[in-house]
């Protein structure tokens, strides 16, 4: 049978990445792009979801004869701070749906985002393990830890493949993320290559763990190729990319911007990021389906320039 992937959520800061890797792997027929709108340069299949609605993704699960859904659909952590009920309404509304729609449907996989925002203060948070004390702080952290457990439920209870990697923060020269804790370590690239100072809402020794937009990608996409029996975490594995604070970043920058500026006005992400890990143990993944990082802090700060110049001409 061939796989027919729909992935929820596809206009964000992963989904706009993740899609063409997709149709480069399993072919442009095979892998629908879903969201709330159409981007204006929207090439591909293509269904506008609002996920909060059922009814909806099951008619397009079953007109296309999906049998995989990534769900990336989720409101994160610094935006969700601003209004919590209706941030835990969509994030598990959303998660809700498309496990029911899964298992109504007879869906293969679910491969369902979780967050370094699931661990708090009582976890060991220089290096954290899949199995540490979960207490988030924010609501996002809290819907993702909910989630985790639900996508075991489904599991367990119905056999649903559901499988999760707990995020790092991102970066990436593609897209844009919005309404994180991490986005500062995007946003910092854009202001070097613009040549325009930049204020960072973390404090200068903030360490958080990071991963580069080709190693997420490649992440996602080995786990979900993973044979089945390998995947021993089915709440959510970790997953370390680099682990730097923004002074690192800022070094790392002016090597190749020596006259970089750079300003410090923490404000409510500053107490979010203190309660999140500096680093991650990602043994689990490591042993189960083979992970290993490419990209450190070097690697990330060379391509990020040379590619957002080009983006800048
Ligand atoms: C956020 O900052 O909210 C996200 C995350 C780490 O899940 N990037």
């Amino acid at each position: 049978m061939d796989t027919k992937i729909l992935v929820i959520g596809a206009n964000g800061q992963l989904g706009s990445v993740l899609i063409p890797e997709l149709r480069k792997k399993y072919g442009e027929a095979n892998v629908i792009a879903s969201d709330l709108q159409k981007p204006k340069q929207s090439t591909g299949l293509f269904e506008v979801i609002d996920a909060t609605d059922q009814n909806k993704i099951d008619d397009v699960v079953k007109a296309h004869k999906v049998n995989q859904i990534y769900h990336l659909a989720a409101i994160l952590s610094a935006k969700g701070e601003q209004n919590p009920l209706q941030t835990w309404d969509i994030n598990m509304k959303t998660f809700f749906n498309v496990l029911e729609v899964s298992r109504l449907n007879n869906v293969q996989k679910v491969f369902y985002p979780s967050s370094i925002a699931v661990f708090g203060d009582r976890a060991d948070l220089n290096c954290t393990t899949d199995e540490a004390y979960l207490n988030p702080a924010t609501v996002y952290g809290i819907s993702k830890a909910a989630g985790e457990n639900w996508g075991q439920y489904y599991f367990l209870k119905y056999g649903l493949d559901v499988r999760s990697i707990r995020y790092p923060g991102v970066i990436g020269y593609q897209s844009l993320p919005g309404g994180g804790t991490t986005d500062y370590a995007v946003d910092i690239y854009h202001k070097a290559v613009n040549g325009e100072a930049f204020e960072c809402f973390l404090k200068p020794d903030a360490a958080l763990p990071m991963i580069f937009m080709e190693d997420a990608i490649r992440a996602t996409i080995e786990l979900m190729e993973a044979p089945k029996e390998n995947i021993t975490v089915r709440t959510s594995y970790n997953l370390a990319g680099a682990s730097f604070a923004p002074q690192d970043m800022v070094e790392e920058i002016q090597k190749l911007y020596p006259k970089f500026e750079v300003s410090y006005a923490p404000d409510f992400r500053q107490h979010i990021a203190e309660k999140w890990p500096k680093k991650v143990d990602d043994s689990n993944a490591r042993i189960d389906w083979g992970w290993k990082p490419k990209y450190d802090l070097k690697r990330i700060t060379s391509v990020m320039v040379s590619e957002l110049k080009k983006q800048y001409q």
